[in-house]
């Protein structure tokens, strides 16, 4: 179908939510960064009715209270189940147990650095963990209608100082996670190759936003600005990303989910391509100027301290993100702007979460709440 006319098809379905309509949705890693934004939106934006399950490990990166309004306001349509993709029989038991009828796969170890000092995990995950999902999704025949997997651009590898990736770049990853996800991409195209498993994927670039664990570039410049720390920045932190708000992710994994066609694959990305170096020199200037001055009264910037680079850092991402503006009439609603200033906004009015996931003080609510569980 032509991309003009599948369009006219989409938008001509209910309410813009094209043809599939799902009871209940597996969400993996939904206590995460993105997947909590996700399951947010899902339930507040969309007018989705059914349910959604989140199936979660609870590792570093899961905190259940990103979801406290979610849980509060939804009662029955959202369920939390403590229990991890690694363990095949968990998985099969979440799939008969809710009936799944829908998939959206964002579990994952998504911290490069943290893959290049111990890659272990991130193969257990990113690739068994996948390979159970699609095994139990499998099983389900044709009462499963759509199995969503959400990867990366960097699967893609490295530009140099032109390009952009799309659909069709062939894979080239160079760090232990972006080879983990460049596999699971593989397996999950492979099952709908070989088994007509009704799949989709999205490679994304690089998302900010609300919740996200202060380990990645913005949240830990925020947190290390607003504090007077050092910010780390590799090497000339002249690398290149291209950075879209979560939301807009999120709006473009519903579109796919229930507008694309089985089978098919799209690239995400913000249009927003910048320098590391920048970044951050952006974020102390909103810093400065949303928060108590430093003691010493120095502007944030000369926090900027440049330490030795990441192990084969990749030097550019950017996405060409037009198929899913043509096919699906997906647009971006933030752009850095104004993104980057909420989001700061967001962290200076959210210390509590954030104290509660750097003091690991959320563990113990988990013992107390989940401990009998999964
Ligand atoms: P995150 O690290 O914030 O969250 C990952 C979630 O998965 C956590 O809640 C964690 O508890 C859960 N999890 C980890 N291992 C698990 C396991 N074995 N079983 C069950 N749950 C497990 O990650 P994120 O930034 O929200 O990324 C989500 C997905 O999006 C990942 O697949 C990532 O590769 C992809 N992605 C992320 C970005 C980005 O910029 N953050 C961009 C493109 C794609
Ligand atoms: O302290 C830092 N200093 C620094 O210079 C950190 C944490 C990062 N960086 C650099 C490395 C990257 O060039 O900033 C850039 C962004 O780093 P991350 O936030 O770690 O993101 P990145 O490695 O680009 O990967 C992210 O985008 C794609 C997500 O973590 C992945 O899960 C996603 O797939």
């Amino acid at each position: 179908m032509s991309g003009m006319m599948y369009h006219m098809h989409i938008m001509n379905t209910d309410k813009g939510n094209c043809h599939k309509a799902f009871r209940n949705i597996l969400v993996t890693g939904g206590a995460g960064f993105i997947g909590s934004n996700f399951i947010r939106h899902v339930l507040a934006k969309t007018d989705f009715k059914g349910r959604i399950i989140n199936f979660d490990a609870l590792t570093y990166a899961g905190n259940p209270r990103s979801l406290d309004d979610v849980a509060a306001t939804y009662g029955e349509r959202y369920v939390f189940v403590h229990a991890d993709i690694r363990d095949a029989e968990a998985v099969r038991k979440a799939f008969s147990e809710y009936d799944i009828d829908c998939v959206i796969h964002f579990a994952a170890e998504s911290h490069v650095d943290r893959s290049i000092v111990s890659p272990d995990d991130f193969v257990q995950t990113n690739i068994v963990g996948t390979f159970n999902l699609l095994q139990s999704a499998r099983q389900r025949g044709d009462s499963l209608l759509r199995f969503h997997h959400v990867s990366t651009d960097e699967v893609f590898g490295s530009l140099g100082a032109t390009g952009f990736f799309s659909e069709t770049t062939p894979y080239q990853p160079h760090s232990p996670y972006s080879a983990s996800k460049a596999a699971s991409d593989h397996l999950v195209r492979a099952f709908h190759d070989t088994y007509g498993l009704p799949i989709t994927i999205t490679n994304c670039s690089n998302n900010y936003g609300p919740y996200q664990f202060p380990e990645k570039l913005i949240p830990l410049m925020i947190l290390n600005a607003l504090e007077g720390k050092p910010l780390p920045v590799y090497g000339e932190g002249l690398n290149i990303r291209d950075w879209l708000h979560v939301e807009d992710h999120c709006a473009a994994i519903w579109t796919v989910l229930t507008c694309a066609e089985d089978g098919s694959t799209y690239c995400v990305g913000g249009r927003a391509e910048m320098r590391n170096i920048d970044v951050v020199k952006r974020i102390c200037s909103i810093v400065d100027r949303l928060a108590p001055p430093l003691e010493s009264g120095a502007a944030r910037e000369t926090l900027i301290t440049h330490v030795a680079d990441r192990l084969g850092h990749d030097q550019r991402y950017a996405i060409d993100c037009s198929k899913l503006e043509r096919d699906l009439g997906w647009r971006q609603a933030h752009n850095a702007d104004t993104g980057f200033e909420e989001t700061v906004r967001w962290y200076l009015s959210n210390m509590e979460w954030v104290d509660s996931v750097r003091s690991g003080e959320y563990r113990k609510w988990i013992e107390r709440n989940y401990s009998k569980r999964g």
